[in-house]
């Protein structure tokens, strides 16, 4: 059982409409701090934020109360003068949680209705977070041979390629900067892992490296997934194996 927390704007559109047309370097201002202060309190509770189109924000949050939301809550209501919803769900699978969450928040199903906290009342046995950290492998030599711009399109091919691939699996990828992906997975399934990686590298010629971590907390997880990925470098530079997935549970 994996628990996700998603965290959206409330009445942005509206909202965004009062600062006239000068207003997009100030949307972004407000999008980057907001992302970086939920990062911040939930890290610091061992949770783990994933950027999802910049006024949505999706975060692990396995082992989290109502209790400890509202605290979150209250601090991002006195840095903030837009409001923001919190809606969590748990599910088998990350998708199946972020449907649940999704689904309290529009069904207007309340577990805190003064901090507008959705959700289904919580079970004590979302104990388990898989994240799989992806990185392709060699980029700066892809790089080296293109423009930014062109590496970004490259980016984005790849990412659109591994969000739909994953979402037909129930797993959620995310897009974390540079050559870096997250995806929350369930079981992940090394023979699906490496079918993936048989598309990618047939159609881009692209190859990834993926760590995978499974442990209590999101903030776990991706610590032992990053894990994962440094120890498959080290393999490679050492010249001992050349592997492309390895795991480690805690
Ligand atoms: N989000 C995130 N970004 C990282 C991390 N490590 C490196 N980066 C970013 O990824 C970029 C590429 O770095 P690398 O993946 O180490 O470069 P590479 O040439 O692909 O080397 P290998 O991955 O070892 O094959 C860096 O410039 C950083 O922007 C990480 O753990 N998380
Ligand atoms: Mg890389």
């Amino acid at each position: 059982m994996i628990q996700l927390t998603i965290i959206k704007i409330t009445g942005y559109g509206p909202w965004t409409l009062t600062l006239g047309s000068d207003r997009e370097h100030r949307l972004q201002m407000l999008q980057a701090s907001l992302y970086k202060e939920i990062q911040d309190l939930f890290s610091q509770k061992n949770c783990l934020a994933f950027p999802n189109r910049f006024d949505e924000i999706f975060v692990i949050t396995n082992g989290l109360s109502v209790d400890d939301h509202v605290e979150i809550q209250k601090h991002l209501v006195k840095s903030f003068e837009l409001g923001l919803s919190m809606s969590i769900g748990q599910g088998k699978t990350p998708f199946e949680a972020s449907s649940n969450a999704d689904t309290a928040r529009r069904s207007n199903t309340g577990l805190s209705r003064d901090h507008n906290i959705f959700g289904l009342p919580l079970g004590k046995d979302a104990d388990l977070v898989q994240i799989i950290h992806m990185d392709v492998d060699g980029s700066t030599s892809v790089s080296a041979k293109k423009s930014p711009y062109e590496v970004s399109s490259l980016i984005i091919k790849l990412y659109s390629e591994m969000s739909e691939f994953f979402l037909k699996r129930n797993s959620l990828a995310f897009f974390m900067g540079g050559d870096n992906f997250m995806i929350l997975s369930s079981g992940a399934n090394k023979d699906e892992i490496t079918k993936f990686l048989e598309i990618v590298k047939q159609k881009y010629d692209i190859s990834f490296n993926c760590g995978i971590g499974t442990a209590k907390t999101g903030r776990d997880a991706a610590k032992l997934a990053t894990q994962s990925l440094d120890k498959i470098r080290e393999l490679r530079d050492s010249g001992k194996k050349d592997t492309r997935i390895l795991e480690i549970t805690c």
